[in-house]
């Protein structure tokens, strides 16, 4: 970190601009990299696993993850490890853990849906039944993006959905388990933990072997061999989306700090080159405000490099001539994180239709929402947010349809199926329901 301003060449656009039309399109324009290389050693991995099991788990991690185990129990991170990391960590840690995990969950169950069902005047019932999936695998990345809050906003929500059983699978360079993941998978109740990373992480969580589990559904985010193995294995198992890089939008009226502004652009930008954080004022001169302190501040920052590719990458300041424009293109852009840096987001609520999480008002900054105001972390990205919403309580339940008909109920209903098998030219069918048309009817 360095105390010497930057320049930073961020694109600066403005909406009165002839071209701002194209421009805008070309900086949200993101695809999602497939690689046929990657996807020819993916299918590799994924054969091998299913076929050898643990011997294949064994020899990957052996070749990719740099240490060397000779037995799959080696692979197995114990009960007593995961409560000793637990007990090692610094206070502060903890309880900042711990206070993050217990309002994490007090929000997500509120998402809990509930079963439910309505009798007719027959006596017939009809309803919906909510159960939660049996078994859950967490994909947890290991090197730079390992975060352990990300092990809280994904484990949490599947435990309070009722899932039974969550199987945490991570990398680790050397042997060796980054002691906060361990930490937060022990405070969010993950039922066993795995050291092995990669595609073949993903197979054996599709697969089961002789030490891992097969489950239900795999979440969490991954490299691109972890993207291209989970999309290969999607119908074997459910996945949660693949999520593209990191995004933020901030909306501002000009009256909030322009320093502030800066750092919430870069607490998005420091996460990956390929994040994308844009501003977009309607006070004249506002931008330039916000662009003196990106270049003041972006060099004491640690990660200024990373940082610096990103606001040099796809991001921008952009100047629209009043709040109307700004929210319409936020329903374009439909951002992961929208904040709403203003006097009164309330009022403008009700017209934002597309984003992944809103931060209301100058006081709510993203970073808030990352680790412990409660919601999930966890948000649709590169404009999905058009039709996805955050991981939550709901992506780890499921519903079966309930029908109970009484002798009446089943009568009435007998002589619609009838007509309509028959007209479908299903004879079975029509007999079937015929048989329980009552003779009175
Ligand atoms: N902002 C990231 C989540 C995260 N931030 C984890 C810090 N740690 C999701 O877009
Ligand atoms: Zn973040």
């Amino acid at each position: 970190p360095s105390s010497k301003p930057a320049q930073v060449t961020i694109k600066m656009m403005s909406a009165a601009h002839p071209n701002f039309d194209q421009e805008l399109d070309q900086l949200l324009a993101w695809e999602a990299v497939s690689d046929a290389s990657v996807a020819a050693v993916v299918s590799e991995v994924l054969a091998a696993v299913r076929i050898e099991g643990d011997q294949a788990l064994l020899e990957y991690t052996r070749r990719f993850d740099g240490w060397n185990p000779e037995h799959a129990e080696q692979l197995v991170v114990s009960r007593e490890d995961l409560v000793s990391a637990l007990e090692q960590l610094p206070f502060d840690q903890r309880s900042a853990l711990e206070a993050a995990a217990s309002r994490i969950r007090t929000y997500h169950e509120h998402q809990r849906q509930e079963s439910w069902q309505y009798r007719e005047e027959n006596d017939t019932v009809l309803g919906q039944k909510v159960t939660p999936m049996d078994r859950v695998g967490l994909y947890v990345p290991g090197g730079k993006a390992s975060y352990p809050s990300s092990v809280l906003m994904n484990a949490i929500p599947a435990k309070v959905a009722g899932v039974e059983q969550i199987t945490m699978v991570v990398p680790t360079p050397r042997g060796e388990v980054n002691d906060l993941v361990l930490a937060a998978a022990a405070i969010a109740g993950v039922d066993n933990v795995i050291k092995v990373g990669g595609a073949q992480a993903i197979a054996a969580l599709a697969y089961g072997t002789e030490t891992v589990p097969k489950v239900d559904k795999i979440v969490g985010p991954g490299n691109i061999y972890v993207a291209t193995a989970k999309r290969a294995v999607f119908g074997e198992v459910a996945i949660d989306m693949i999520a593209g890089p990191s995004e933020i939008l901030v909306v501002c009226d000009g009256k909030t700090n322009p320093d502030w502004i800066a750092m919430d652009l870069f607490s998005q930008a420091e996460h990956d080159e390929q994040a994308q954080a844009i501003l977009i004022s309607y006070s004249p001169g506002f931008v330039d405000q916000v662009k003196d302190s990106i270049e003041r501040l972006l060099p004491t920052l640690e990660r200024s490099d990373i940082t610096q590719k990103a606001i040099e990458g796809r991001s921008a300041l952009i100047e629209v001539s009043d709040l109307s424009q700004a929210i319409e293109m936020v329903n374009r852009i439909a951002p992961e994180h929208l904040e709403l840096s203003i006097d009164d987001p309330e009022a403008v609520l009700p017209q934002i239709r597309h984003a992944g999480a809103i931060f209301m008002g100058r006081h709510t900054s993203e970073a808030l929402g990352d680790y412990c105001a409660g919601p999930n972390h966890v948000l649709p990205t590169s404009g999905t947010a058009r039709f996805s919403s955050p991981l939550g309580v709901y992506d780890f339940q499921k519903r079966s349809s309930i029908i109970m008909c009484s002798p009446k109920g089943a009568s009435e209903l007998g002589k619609v199926a009838s007509v309509l098998a028959r007209g479908e030219s299903l004879e079975a069918h029509a007999r079937s329901a015929e048989y329980r048309i009552l003779k009175e009817d």
